[in-house]
Order: structure tokens, then sequence, then C-alpha cells
């Protein structure tokens, strides 16, 4: 790390407070987050480690109303609930606070205002969707409809979540408000816009000139973004929850979510240091990192950096942003409406006392540089052969065997007495520190951890080839060296795994003597003198003649039972959602219509036809005049499926029709026959064809 930084602003994704934290969250941002902020307080820098609660934003508002309740209630409980689990799993953060407070609240509207008053917004009038019922303007994700890519119901606005297809309201079939459940109109509003296009080429200096050293997934996201053509982008919503705009004419309206929760970074750190929060923002030497998940790398290397530039007043910019990809659960995306998730809250009651035990899987297995999965059964696999049978199993060996053979207390090295063996295991320390501060330094977490735990192998295989239990009746001298630079190795371990695991490492320092058992390991992990990085590699850490604590086992091992019992939670959501989805499904279907003969049947002549050409019936918004060929002849069928297919998109498609169906005059055009079209309940349609092509006039029966 260069030096020429005095101190360490790190931000964690401020996580919305409309539900509890996961392993998702925790995996992408504030595991790694609070790796890196407390590697760094190891190191003795000056570190300062932001992160609080996000309050404001549409989905809020649903919940709230979901639940008859106001948003300042949701997210009052919810950020309670996300604050103490985060500081129950040992989530250092210096200040966690919120974007509901006064103090953010004065601090977004200041920085809004100062941008007003120098002329950076675009103030634009514009059509914007309005429930005429509710009296609301509607945020896209405030309509709903039919995906007109993939057909499925309660499609956003924005997005489908189903297919995952971004889209604006324009396009959905059928839209309708979620409040009043009308169909949106178009009103005129004045919106202000923040002109992302006159930052493109500072950006393109910025990032892609300056920071070819960020991770390809963030690199390579803002490279799309700005090689795509930045546009000027809203800050300001017209809804009633959030930061109110602070000018005139603009009552009913707020900033923009993306806006405000930036901006929290500040008016969390002005929080806690009300006198002293300049000179973290606005020093050049203070080293800024954000810590997000790869859905926010626009917001935190594009809007939040435009916006700090058109400020100015010295604000600095982030040295690097490590987003990480996303974490799935059991093979399937996580997902807070279907309940699929691990949620903190719950781990930590399912699994008193194990936080490292997450921590330490959640890290080895991150999804760094792509879409990770985490299985109850790898969580066992690694916590019982790792944790307990590396990690756990040389320090209780060490501790154990001190007791037993020196009464716990520290035995001295003979002066000489080391051989080649001992020689080799101390050079390899400062090796395995190396790599391992190289990797915390450059964000590879993983590879990182792993580290620590060769530290951890390093001392297996020196007892393993060692054997002190077989020594000691012949040469105690012999089994002192060995477990005096066992315990020296015990005590790296401390230190090197304190940022991983910092509740076992706290109860390792404390067994060694390095530091008070009873001390909290959070909110900040203060580091004790002899737990400090710069001890890593070290062989002298353990005084001799010291007295070691009672040893106590770092870890346990996790069963089968533990582990089926979430996994039978998983299945028991996962046939929660399935039977939901069917009784969805189930609710849509059209009762049967009463019975029929066969010779009703029999009149009816159904045939194959292929459509020659279509297009689209001159004002209606719902009729294509298409040309067919049926195999007895050609002829036009007008059809009601505009809303449904693209005149290009039947040309050449085989159809079944009802050849014999009396002619119809529709809007002046004769209709010779009707489409067969399946249509759901939910007022999906799709044209019904035959499994494979069949020639035109294939009878149907
Ligand atoms: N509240 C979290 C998310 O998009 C969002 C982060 C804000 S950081 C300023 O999941
Ligand atoms: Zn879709």
């Amino acid at each position: 790390m260069e030096n020429k930084f005095k101190r360490h602003l790190i931000t964690a994704a401020l996580p919305y407070a409309n539900g509890s934290v996961h392993v998702g969250h925790l995996a992408g941002v504030y595991i790694p987050s609070d790796i890196y902020a407390r590697f760094l307080r190891l190191e003795g820098k000056d570190v300062l480690f932001v992160c609080g609660s996000d309050e404001h934003g549409v989905p809020i508002t649903f919940k709230a109303k979901d639940l008859g309740c106001t948003p300042q209630e949701i997210v009052d409980k919810y950020h309670a609930i996300i604050k103490d689990s985060f500081n129950r799993f040992g989530i250092s953060f210096d200040i966690y606070s919120r974007t509901s407070s006064k103090i953010h609240e004065e601090v977004a509207s200041d920085f809004f205002l100062k941008l007003y008053k120098d002329g950076k917004f675009i103030e634009k009038e514009s059509e914007q969707y309005y429930d005429p019922a509710a009296n609301v303007f509607l945020a896209d994700r405030y309509i709903v409809g039919t995906c007109p890519k993939c057909g499925a119901e309660g499609a956003y606005g924005d997005q489908c979540e189903k297919c995952g297809s971004t889209l604006s309201p324009d396009e959905l079939i059928n839209p309708h408000s979620r409040l009043s459940g009308e169909k949106p109109v178009k009103k005129m509003t004045k919106h202000w816009y923040l002109p992302l296009d006159q930052y493109e080429g500072w950006l393109k200096e910025w990032i892609l000139d300056g920071h070819k050293e960020w991770k390809t997934n963030v690199y390579g996201q803002c490279k799309s973004w700005i090689d795509g053509g930045l546009k000027p982008r809203a800050v300001t919503r017209d809804l009633d929850w959030g930061v109110p705009v602070p000018v005139k004419g603009a009552e009913g309206k707020v900033l923009y979510v993306w806006f405000d929760a930036p901006i929290g970074y500040i008016s969390n750190t002005k929080e806690l240091l009300p006198n002293d929060w300049e000179k973290w923002w606005k020093s050049e030497d203070t080293h800024l990192v954000h810590f997000i998940g790869k859905d926010n790398i626009v917001f935190h290397c594009i809007v939040f950096p435009s916006m700090l530039k058109a400020y100015g007043d010295g604000f600095i910019l982030p040295e690097n942003v490590p987003a990480n990809e996303f974490l799935n659960l059991e093979g399937d995306k996580i997902s807070t409406s279907r309940n699929w998730a691990i949620w903190l809250e719950e781990y930590l009651r399912d699994f008193p006392g194990q936080q490292d035990v997450l921590r330490y899987v959640l890290c080895a297995n991150a999804p760094e540089t792509k879409d990770n999965d985490f299985t109850w059964k790898d969580f066992q696999g690694r916590n019982n052969s790792e944790l307990v049978a590396i990690y756990g199993n040389f320090v209780n060996r060490a501790m154990v065997l001190t007791h037993k053979y020196f009464g716990g207390k520290v035995p001295a090295i003979p002066e000489n007495a080391l051989n080649d063996c001992d020689k080799a295991m101390i050079a390899e320390i400062p090796v395995i520190a190396k790599a391992l501060t190289d990797d915390l330094n450059n964000y590879k977490f993983r590879d990182a951890v792993k580290e620590a735990m060769n530290l951890a192998r390093l001392g297996n295989k020196y007892l393993t080839d060692t054997e002190p239990w077989k020594l000691f009746k012949t040469d105690p001298e012999r089994v002192a060296v060995i477990l005096n630079l066992s315990l020296q190795l015990c005590a790296n371990l401390a230190i090197a795994f304190e940022p991983f695991c910092p509740f076992s490492s706290k109860k390792l320092q404390a067994m060694l003597g390095l530091a008070a058992a009873n001390t909290e390991v959070c909110p900040t992990s203060k580091v004790d003198g002899k737990i400090s990085w710069d001890n890593l590699g070290r062989t002298d850490l353990i005084e001799a003649g010291s007295l070691l604590n009672p040893a106590e086992l770092l870890f346990s091992k996790i069963e089968d039972d533990a582990v089926n019992a979430q996994v039978q939670r998983l299945a028991e959501i996962k046939k929660a959602n399935m039977e939901k989805a069917a009784a969805e499904a189930a609710k849509l279907v059209e009762p049967q219509k009463e019975e029929c003969t066969i010779d009703d049947f029999d009149k009816m002549d159904i045939r194959t036809a292929t459509v020659l050409e279509a297009v689209a019936v001159p004002k209606t918004s719902k009729l294509l005049k298409l040309t067919i060929d049926t195999g007895i002849d050609k002829r036009v069928i007008v059809s009601g499926i505009a809303e449904y297919y693209k005149p290009e998109e039947m040309v050449g498609k085989q159809i079944c029709i009802l050849a014999n169906l009396k002619p119809r005059v529709i809007k002046g055009i004769e209709s010779k026959g009707m489409i067969l079209m399946a249509k759901d309940a939910s007022g999906k349609m799709r044209f019904v064809t035959p499994q494979e092509t069949l020639a035109n006039g294939a009878t149907i029966g």
C-alpha cells in the first residue's frame, strides 16, 4: 500500500432498511469490507469504516403499504435489526447510522442546493405516469402489467423479475397502478437532472485511463456505461417518502434515492466526527474505498463521483471500488420475496457463537470474480475439515501438549537448539505472511484467507514431522523447542486470522495471554500492542516462562443434523414457493364450458395455415390483418392479436384456424375464419401451432 495516504476511509453499501441482511449481502459487501478495515487497523493505520441504513426508495413505501404501516415504522424496525445483527456478527463499523436522520436530510439537501445554485442541474418538464385515483405520480416500480417479452404477469414498469428484461412503463401490456389498480395516465411534471453526459470525458480519464487496476468486472461495467454514452439522470422523484427537494415549486418531490443514499456516507461521517469529517472527505491524503455489490457499480463509479465532481470543494474520489459478484444459495438466486435466503439473525440464532464459521466460509467462497454458490454441505465441510481439523487442531495440540509437559508454562529454547526442520518452518512464516498481506492489499480476500490457513497447515506439518509426543521422555529439551515455536506460530495465527475470524482470534489471544479475553470484538477491534500486523512473521511474540491460560477448542465439529435442519428449512421454503406459484396459476384458469356433442364438434373445420403477410389495421391498437395460405385458398383474417404480436412476428408462422366460420366484416375488411389462440386467465395470449410444421390445410380434429 502506497504510504502517501494518512488515513483510510472505507464505506460499505448502505443496506435497504426494508428487510434483514442475508448471506448474499455479507459475502458481497460486509465481510470483505470488514476484513479490509480490520487488516488496516492491525497495520496501525487510521481507519474510518462507515455504513448505515438506506431508508428511502420505493420498495420501502410498498412494504409499508402492504403491511398497513408507515415507511418510518418499517425503517425503524429493520434499521434496528440490521444494526444489531451486524454488531453481533463482528462487522466493526465505526458508525452505522441511517438516512432518515435529521443530519442526513440536512447534508443531502444542502448538497442538492449547492448543485442547484451552481447551475449543475438541467431542469426539465416531462410526461410522467400519474395515478388518477390515488392522485400521485407513479415511479416505474409503482406500475405493473404483463411483460411484453415473456408474458409474465406482475412485471414492473422498470423491470420484469421473471425474465430480467429492463422495461419502460410504455412497453407494459395492460399497465396498471399498484396503488389503485387504475390504468395510469401521463401528466406533465418537472424534475432536475444531473447531466452525466457532461462528465463523460472526465470519467473516461479518471477511470478508463486512471484506474486500469480496478477489478475486471468493475472496469468492464464502467467502460460499457461510458462507451455506451451517458445520459442526463433524474435526481428527483414525485414521491412523499424521502428527502424533500429543497427548492420552491418542488412540493411533493423528493431526492431520488440513489442521489441521496451515497451522500449517506458523508452524513454518517459528519454525524460521527462533526468537527473533523472534512479531513476524511476532502484531503488528497485520504484513501477512500467503496465496498459494494455489482448492481451498484454505476452509482459508485459514475453517478456519485460525478455528483462529487459537480460539487467540487475538494471532495475526493474512491481509489478503488472492489465490487463483488452475486452469491447464490443451493444453486438458486437468493430472493427476499421468495424467502430464499439465509438471514443473518437466523444464523446467529441457529449457530450461536459460530460467527467465525460463516465469516470464514463466505470469505473462502466469496463471489469475487464470478457469481458463486453457498451450500450447507460446503459450510459443514469447510468448518470440519479446515477450521476444526487444521487451524483448531494445530492450536489445540500446541496448547494441550504445553499444559501436559510444562504445566502451561511456555518453555524456553536452549541456546543453539534450532535444527534445520525448525529453521525451515520459521523461514516459511514470513513468506506466507507476505502473500497474505499482498492479497489483502489487493482486495483478494479469498486468496488471503487461504494463506492464513496455510499458516495453520505449516504448524500441523511441523508437529507431524517432529512428533514431540514421542520425544518428551528421552529429549524434553527438544520438545521445549518444538512447543515454543508452535506457540509462536499460534500467536501469528491469532494475528493472521483476526480480520477473517475475529472471535476465535480473540479467544486464541486470550489463551496465549496476548490480550484480555473479555474485551469486546466489536464494534471496533482496537489493536492490542502484541496483535499488530507488523508482528506477523516473528517468533518471539510469546515470552518463555509466561503462563498460558487453559486450552479451549477454537471450533467445534458441525454435525449432520444441524445442517440437515437447515437444508430441510430450505426444502420447505422451496415447496411453499412452488405451491404458491401453482395456486396463483390455478387461480387464473377459466372454468370449463358446458358439455357439447361430437356432432357439435364435427361441424367445425379446423385447419393448419401459414401467414403470408401481416399488417396492423389502421386506427386500431388491437387488430392485425393477416393474409394466409390455408392449403384450400389464400384468404384474409382480421385478428385481435396486435397487443401480443408485432406484424413482422407473424409472417411465416404456421397457425391453426377455424376455416368454416361465417365471414365477418371488421373495420371494413372481410375476415374469413378465426385464428385459434391460447389465452390464460391472466390475459396472456399465444397462437396455437402444430408441434412440427405440416402441409397447409391439414385437418385438425
Ligand atoms: N441501498 C443497496 C442495494 O442496492 C443500496 C446501496 C446504497 S449505497 C449508497 O442493494
Ligand atoms: Zn419478462
